[in-house]
């Protein structure tokens, strides 16, 4: 049994920043617990081939000091997940954060006492422990989505899941290949399964929006460049609404004649990243704009795949562009004009089981050596919930939250006294360049709990004021998007069979979102129920 002031649980981005706040900065015996062998989080376990961050890697990372970013050099365009992975244990050897993590720790279950004001850590190993305050640091993109699909445990080739990648490298070569989900995962894993199996069969139930990702190395005058900009990229990233290195611009898809619109989405198609989203400032806004950028990477699909069918059915889109997270790919659309690659449209020819010898569908049965799973997570909520929480009164999270998640900007929960979420439901998470979104919260965090130690408060709570007001603060921003418009997106929880359906990231923007919890801590967290 240990006493502790704070326990983290998770040890990727957010955990260690946030060890090394409560533990440097406020002196506080602060422990985390990692269920994995080592640290990383997300990209900890999510080690498929292909792996690679989105954003741009000297946008993702830390930037509370100039000294750490200035020391670590990124080398290509987009991190690679074993590159992100050394810069976090860089990140850890500087600040020495290993000695105060305990690994191979899974959490099963957390429970506050009111009395005692302590928060009850168990672990898988039967360890206990005992905390004021309870961080969960455990990602919004960690609890696994493996479709209950009938027969899947008769198969008796190789099944892995994305984000459950084993360590050892999986031999593609001369095997054949399923591989179920085509989002950004799926997107990034099957052209490298691609070059090196003797077949890859792609199982698609629905077709992602896709933007070549241009990824290079970055040269050294990048790299110079990048480095003496600190300060102005530091507060741009803060300005922009989703934590990038892009703005929105003032003009509108309508401002410019089809002609020289299609050349300016040409021209972002040629520079690659995510702000091909930001060509035009009504494309994420708006039908009849963003249907000007569905016809024109339609286009770029027609022009690419030359199999007509492959490319109707990769254009099948039944969701806005941006509507669910828009993916970048390397040689995706170019991968359908290699002889080993099959695509199967599961909306005209669903799954109806696994076999032992691989997946069979409506029309065929295909036999497989391996199938890979990239489909998805059970977002936000699914890694917060797996912790078994029990707050006041004997309240169950996984109950209070059965109609949708209820908190105070994502970051605390009515009825679960000192317990911080970092990147949870309700705040900006997903819909932003993570990393920016962590320091937020986790120096808003250590602030609060600044505030509660000087000031010798016991506890902060959310109010159910404080949540329902912020609720419908969500509800009304996600009005002004195109995102209720996807037929189902994990955005939404429509991934998962039996989760409520509510929109769970907030989707008014870093910047406003900023404010907000700014505005809480200037005026004392006096909305909050302090005791
Ligand atoms: P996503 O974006 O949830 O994609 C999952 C994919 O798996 C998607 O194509 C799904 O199709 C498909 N899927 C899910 N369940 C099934 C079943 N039962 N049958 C067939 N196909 C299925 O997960 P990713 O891992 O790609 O990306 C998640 C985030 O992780 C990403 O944004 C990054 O930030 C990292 P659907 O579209 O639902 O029809």
């Amino acid at each position: 049994m240990k006493y502790l002031d704070a326990l983290i649980i998770g040890a990727g981005f957010s955990g260690l920043y946030q060890l090394h706040c409560l533990r440097d900065k406020l002196k506080l015996n602060t422990l985390v617990l990692e269920e994995g062998d080592d640290l990383g989080g997300t990209w900890y376990w999510n080690r498929y081939p292909g792996a690679r961050c989105d954003s741009e890697s000297f946008t993702y990372g830390f930037t509370f000091s100039k000294k750490i970013f200035k020391k670590w050099t990124w080398k290509e365009r987009y991190p690679k997940q074993k590159v992100i992975l050394k810069y976090l244990k860089y990140f850890s050897k500087e600040y020495n954060l290993k000695k105060n993590i305990v690994f191979k720790q899974k959490v099963i279950s957390t429970q506050y006492f009111e009395k005692e004001n302590l928060w009850k850590i168990k672990t898988n190993n039967m360890k206990i422990y005992f905390a004021k305050y309870l961080i969960c640091a455990v990602g919004s993109l960690s609890s696994i989505n493996l479709p209950a699909i009938k027969g899947i445990n008769q198969f008796k080739g190789q099944l892995h899941h994305s984000g459950r990648w084993p360590k050892k490298n999986i031999n593609f070569k001369n095997k054949i290949v399923g591989q179920v989900g085509t989002g950004s995962t799926g997107i990034q894993i099957a052209p490298e399964i691609a070059k090196k199996a003797k077949k890859l069969i792609l199982f698609q139930r629905s077709p992602n929006f896709s933007i070549p990702a241009r990824n290079r190395k970055l040269s050294n005058t990048n790299i110079k460049n990048y480095k003496k900009n600190f300060n102005k990229l530091r507060s741009f990233l803060k300005r922009t609404p989703g934590g990038h290195p892009f703005e929105f611009p003032k003009k509108s898809a309508f401002d410019f004649d089809e002609a020289k619109r299609n050349l300016m989405y040409e021209k972002s198609w040629q520079y690659g990243t995510l702000s091909f989203r930001a060509t035009f400032n009504d494309i994420v806004k708006t039908i009849k704009a963003n249907k000007t950028a569905v016809k024109f990477i339609e286009n770029k699909i027609y022009s690419t795949v030359k199999n007509r069918e492959y490319a109707k059915i990769l254009t099948s889109f039944d969701h806005p562009f941006t509507a669910k997270r828009p993916t970048l790919n390397t040689n995706y659309y170019e991968m359908f004009n290699k002889k080993n690659v099959e695509l199967v449209n599961l909306k005209e020819n669903p799954i109806v089981k696994i076999t032992k010898k691989g997946i069979k569908t409506k029309k065929n049965e295909y036999t497989l050596d391996k199938i890979i799973f990239a489909t998805g997570f059970d977002a936000l909520t699914g890694s917060i919930e797996k912790l078994n929480i029990t707050g006041k009164k004997g309240i169950k999270l996984t109950k209070y939250w059965k109609s949708g998640p209820k908190s105070f900007l994502g970051l605390l929960v009515p009825n679960f006294p000192n317990m911080f979420i970092i990147s949870g439901p309700g705040s900006p998470s997903v819909l932003t360049n993570v990393p920016v979104q962590i320091e937020q919260h986790v120096e808003w965090i250590t602030k609060c709990i600044k505030f509660l130690e000087n000031n010798k408060r016991q506890s902060i709570e959310s109010t159910n004021e404080a949540a329902k007001k912020w609720q419908k603060e969500i509800t009304s921003s996600v009005k002004k998007t195109l995102f209720m418009k996807a037929k189902s997106s994990w955005y939404k929880g429509d991934n998962i069979p039996g989760k409520s359906k509510s929109f769970l990231p907030y989707p008014g923007g870093m910047p406003k979102y900023r404010k907000v919890c700014l505005k809480v801590e200037k005026t004392n967290y006096k909305e909050l129920k302090i005791i």
